[in-house]
């Protein structure tokens, strides 16, 4: 009996050990079943979030939007509003180059366009150099300021002549023609000496319908044109207007006449030089006197006779020169040729 009992005991407890272990299995199911769900739900919720999220920042920040957002970029308005008008200008004694790179982080390689709109017109400034660091120095210094203040899309060139012959100003600014059309479909040309600063920005560094001469007056010659077809100093010819009219003659070696044979080509294809009002096109032209290998021009008054008979074959299309480098600087594209002969 005794052992009756413990085998019917035995059988009862084994039956309920199969009992709990059913209700275990059981309740391990169904907490997995329910718990799962749960486990779940903020995995879901983040899905919903992040989704929305990502519908939203999808309209405005996802990098192939931003890319659409630049090409939707509203244009410019056709006044700045930056610009300032006279400015009083300074020329610190000990600038450096890194002093006027520490000034413009915005630049790069020479180069710079708003980030707050598109700009009407791309512009490449092209200054002709030879031994004129400190100038050089200067006119950086406020010229970019001065461009990112007309809120332009700009290049600064300056393109350098090798050695110790004669200086040949026009055929470096048809190299700079040549060579910037390298880099960019530019549509706005700026022919620029080293030594001229502008002191007032509403003298736009833009291209007109017409043949721009900027330099109306200058602070040497009391701020007034020296002559009515004067068109030195700085220019302004869209791509096509320079292209149209061959560019500039390649035989002006040393100082002088150059600047009258474009302006007798820019006339010849009956177009017609415009200017800023006088208080406007205002410039100071940095104190130099006549540099070595650029002494006047004697044949520059027979040249500037047979501007009609050769302004087809002397020009862009002939402009031979030897290309010794390109350096994309932070501050300007550096480009520097050897001319082999000169008269
Ligand atoms: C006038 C014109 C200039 C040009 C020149 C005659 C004005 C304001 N400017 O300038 O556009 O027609 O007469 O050629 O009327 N350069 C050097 N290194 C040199 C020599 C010249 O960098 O060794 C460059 C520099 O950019 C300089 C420019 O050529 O500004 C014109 O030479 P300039 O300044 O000696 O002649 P300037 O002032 O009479
Ligand atoms: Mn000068």
């Amino acid at each position: 009996m005794g052992f009756h009992t413990t085998f019917y005991l035995s059988y009862k407890l084994r039956l309920l050990l199969l009992f709990t272990l059913c209700l275990t299995v059981v309740g391990w199911a169904t907490s997995s079943y329910f718990m799962g769900p749960i486990q779940e739900t903020p995995k879901a919720k983040d899905f919903i979030t992040n989704f929305k999220e990502a519908m939203f920042w999808g309209k405005k920040n996802t990098p192939s939007n931003k890319a659409s957002v630049k090409t939707v970029l509203e244009s410019c308005p056709p006044v700045s509003p930056h610009l300032r008008g006279q400015d009083k200008l300074i020329f610190k004694p000990d600038l450096t180059l890194e002093d006027v790179q520490a000034e413009n982080p915005k630049v790069h390689r020479g180069r710079y366009r708003p980030e707050e709109c598109k700009a009407s017109q791309r512009v490449a400034i092209l200054i002709p150099h030879r031994n004129r660091e400190r100038h050089l120095t200067y006119l950086l210094e406020h010229l970019h300021p001065f461009l990112q203040r007309q809120q332009l899309e700009y290049g600064i060139y300056v393109i350098h002549q090798a050695g110790s012959k004669k200086f040949n100003r026009a055929k470096l600014l048809n190299v700079g023609y040549l060579e910037a059309i390298k880099d960019e479909i530019w549509d706005c040309f700026i022919f620029h000496d080293v030594d001229l600063v502008p002191e007032n920005d509403w003298n736009l560094y833009k291209c007109e319908a017409q043949p721009k001469h900027l330099v109306v007056g200058r602070n040497s010659t009391g701020y007034r044109l020296r002559y009515s077809g004067y068109f030195g100093g700085v220019t302004a010819l869209r791509r096509e207007q320079f292209f149209k009219v061959n560019g500039f003659s390649n035989n002006y070696w040393g100082w002088g006449g150059e600047d009258d044979d474009l302006r007798l080509r820019v006339e010849l294809h009956r177009m017609k030089i415009i200017r800023p009002m006088p208080n406007v096109g205002k410039y100071t032209m940095i104190f130099h006197t006549r540099d070595q290998g650029n002494e006047v021009n004697a044949k520059r008054m027979t040249l500037l006779h047979q501007v009609a008979r050769v302004w087809r074959t002397d020009g862009l299309n002939s402009c031979v020169y030897k290309l010794l480098s390109v350096d994309y600087n932070p501050l300007y594209i550096n480009i520097t040729v050897d001319f082999w002969s000169s008269p």
